[in-house]
């Protein structure tokens, strides 16, 4: 969308870039001022565009402006990284906008939004900067395709203002007949998929050092995606659907079928869609320099299995490492992603990414039909298959074999001395006491940006997804010690019965605990009452990071301002997807509490600065994960002697409560517009 004003949705501004006529690519050449001057007094703001020597940029341009990018392809993340080392490179912000802007026309337009995301959020001049949000400049990614005709349209006879939302159904990939439908609306979910998205844009497997290095990112892509595993399953067990399996064989055909219904805008293709059964093959496409066998595959699984038994992992300088009880799981988690700081890339290979790639090509292995990947080949859009869930179960019980052979925890390094906890409890406005309540509601998303039409103006899609009223924690706790104490609140929910109705032993609860908040608490001496609102999540970034609010959502209303001043952090869980669904009739849980003792937990550094939320999944820029115990304590290891149920593992300084997870059913507007408050530490 060549010379386009960027559009931004405060009022009728709009901003043009005053680009150096010699930054036109060919074709434009000739025509360059009626280009350039396509919009005139229409843009009311003009950046001007510093002409600079342009560097190298031969090996990001190998890859056409039309093909699909993806990271998990080893040749084009070689091209992004390259890319990003030029943008992280440039002297001045001045040079970066420019070096951007000369771009922007030339380089793959996916490639071009990864690599500078990368950037913005890695350069000390950028970092405050939110980069933009992905729905709105590729909405193809995550909406229906039929929906974009129908926006043109309305467009074209409506002016800006006065545009209806385009409404999204919310079975539009299936139906019931298939029972995987049954959890679409979470796989599909607009703000889930955004958030993996951003994850794996501040987790960086390639790219500069700068952006890969950085604190326990190994233990971190292990607990982010099984944190999405164990809501996932929990999702599946409140749809009458069992627990996911393991692609464990990687020659069994795949049961799990999906048929995206996507458009690749770029590409003015479909995503390809894969039938029941199909059976993972050799991938050889010269095209996209890409050729691995099953072998290769069932031959890194079985080094990687071989270092998890032996605790041990070769390195690739010589000699090996040690897998032990604090660094293994981060160790094990860059070796099976793979990241660069896998211990031996050559010999564990990348085999979490090569069978993200595997599955995305079984339809064309050997590019005979000249298709592209499938959108497990994505990290944008790979949480909408069911398959990314076999995959990752699969990820996820090396990580377990790994984690179950470590001592369970002890007493001693689970209790808090002279700080017990009596009582906890869920409360919601107008709902029986620790009920939790779900409902659908309709949010709209902005189009506009990631669209070319004219003429302009915002254009709106309505989407459906699944919600819960607010509620709030009250947690009392008591502290004998004779002094005021630091803790950290941690909580946690799973489901109290399994698939057969039967209750659930410790060890297999403990796999669906989902965290729901972790905080830092100051406990004076005597009784405590804590109360905490659900909206402040560490895991969470607020509603409106992920869509517009329906009532603000007029043009030239000031709520709508206000929206563009706020500087959201991308990464993090979406607010409205925190609680499972439950079901109607009420889906029973246990809520966990700890209050562990901070002095074990805190990381000493400095004070974060900027963006907060998200915690839990997303780190904090430039600093370390603000938690020193294992990501998951303390449900990361394996039950102590003796304890057979929940209750049997509790010790004074936790507690449980069952509570009842209803949904109603209905859609139901938003309750309240609060927005999170920033008060976490
Ligand atoms: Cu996030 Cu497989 O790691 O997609």
């Amino acid at each position: 969308r060549p010379y386009e004003p960027v559009y931004v949705p405060k009022g009728e501004n709009r901003i043009s870039f005053d680009i150096p006529s010699n930054y036109l690519p060919e074709r434009y050449k000739d025509i360059g001022d009626r280009i350039l001057n396509r919009f005139g007094n229409d843009a009311l703001s003009s950046v001007p565009i510093k002409n600079i020597a342009i560097p190298d940029l031969s090996v990001p341009l190998s890859l056409s402006r039309r093909e699909t990018f993806s990271h998990f392809l080893p040749a084009h993340r070689k091209m992004a990284t390259r890319l990003t080392e030029l943008f992280m490179g440039m002297r001045t912000l001045e040079d970066l906008v420019s070096l951007a802007a000369y771009c922007r026309d030339r380089v793959n337009a996916q490639m071009f939004v990864y690599s500078l995301s990368v950037a913005i959020l890695h350069r000390p001049d950028t970092k405050h900067l939110s980069v933009p949000q992905l729905a709105e400049i590729f909405p193809d990614k995550y909406m229906e395709s039929s929906i974009f005709h129908r926006a043109r349209e309305e467009a074209n006879v409506v002016p800006a203002g006065s545009r209806t939302p385009i409404e999204i159904p919310l079975d539009y990939t299936a139906t019931d007949a298939d029972p995987e439908h049954r959890v679409a609306y979470w796989r599909e979910d607009v703000g889930v998929n955004l958030h993996h998205w951003h994850w794996h844009l501040v987790y960086p497997f390639d790219g500069p050092r700068v952006a890969v290095n950085k604190d326990r990112r190994g233990e971190l892509f292990y607990y982010m995606h099984r944190q999405i595993m164990a809501r996932y399953n929990i999702e599946r067990l409140c749809n009458g659907l069992p627990q996911v399996s393991r692609l464990n064989n990687f020659r069994e055909p795949i049961p799990e079928a999906y048929f995206p219904k996507l458009d690749q805008q770029v590409a003015g293709r479909a995503w390809p869609a894969r039938p029941s059964g199909f059976v993972l093959s050799d991938i050889n496409r010269p095209a996209d320099s890409l050729r691995f066998d099953i072998g290769d595959l069932e031959r890194y699984r079985d080094r990687i299995l071989e270092a998890i038994q032996s605790r041990q992992a070769r390195l690739a300088s010589g000699g090996t490492v040690r897998l032990d009880e604090e660094r293994g799981i981060d160790i094990l988690g860059n070796m099976i992603e793979a990241s660069i700081l896998s211990p031996d890339i050559t010999y564990y290979g990348d085999l979490h990414n090569l069978v993200h790639m595997a599955i995305s090509f079984c339809h064309d292995p050997d590019h005979r039909f000249l298709e592209s990947f499938a959108i497990m080949g994505d990290a944008t859009t790979a949480m909408r298959d069911p398959v990314f869930y076999r995959w990752h179960a699969f990820v996820d019980s090396l990580f377990t074999l790994f984690k179950d052979s470590l001592p369970a925890y002890t007493t001693q390094q689970l209790v808090f001395p002279g700080v017990s906890v009596s009582d906890v409890r869920v409360n919601s406005p107008g709902s029986n006491p620790n009920t939790l309540n779900t409902h659908w509601s309709k949010s709209d998303v902005e189009l506009s940006r990631g669209l070319d039409f004219t003429p302009r103006g915002s254009t709106l899609a309505r989407l459906q997804h699944l919600n819960h009223d607010d509620f709030t924690y009250t947690i009392v706790v008591n502290n004998t010690n004779n002094r005021e104490v630091q803790g950290t609140v941690r909580l946690f929910m799973a489901p109290k019965f399994d698939e057969t109705g039967r209750q659930m032993s410790f060890n297999d609860q403990r796999m669906l605990m989902i965290e729901m908040d972790k905080f830092t608490w100051t406990l004076n001496r005597g009784q405590n009452v804590i109360t905490r609102q659900s909206v402040d999540s560490a895991l969470t970034i607020p509603f409106e990071a992920t869509f517009r609010n329906l009532e603000a959502n007029r043009p030239n209303s000031s709520d709508l301002q206000s929206f563009d001043q706020f500087n959201f952090c991308g990464c993090g869980w979406p607010q409205h997807m925190l609680v499972p669904k439950g079901t109607r009739q009420g889906y029973p849980m246990d809520l966990f509490v700890m209050v562990s003792n901070f002095e074990q937990d805190r990381v000493n550094q400095a004070q974060p600065t900027g963006c907060r939320d998200g915690v839990s999944f997303c780190g904090l820029r430039d600093l370390k994960y603000p938690d020193a115990r294992a990501m998951g304590y303390p449900f990361d290891r394996v039950a102590r002697q003796g304890v057979v149920n929940l209750s049997d593992f509790l010790v004074p300084n936790m507690q449980t409560q069952q509570i009842t997870v209803r949904f109603s059913g209905a859609v139901k507007s938003r309750q309240s517009n609060k927005q999170q408050t920033n008060n976490r530490t």
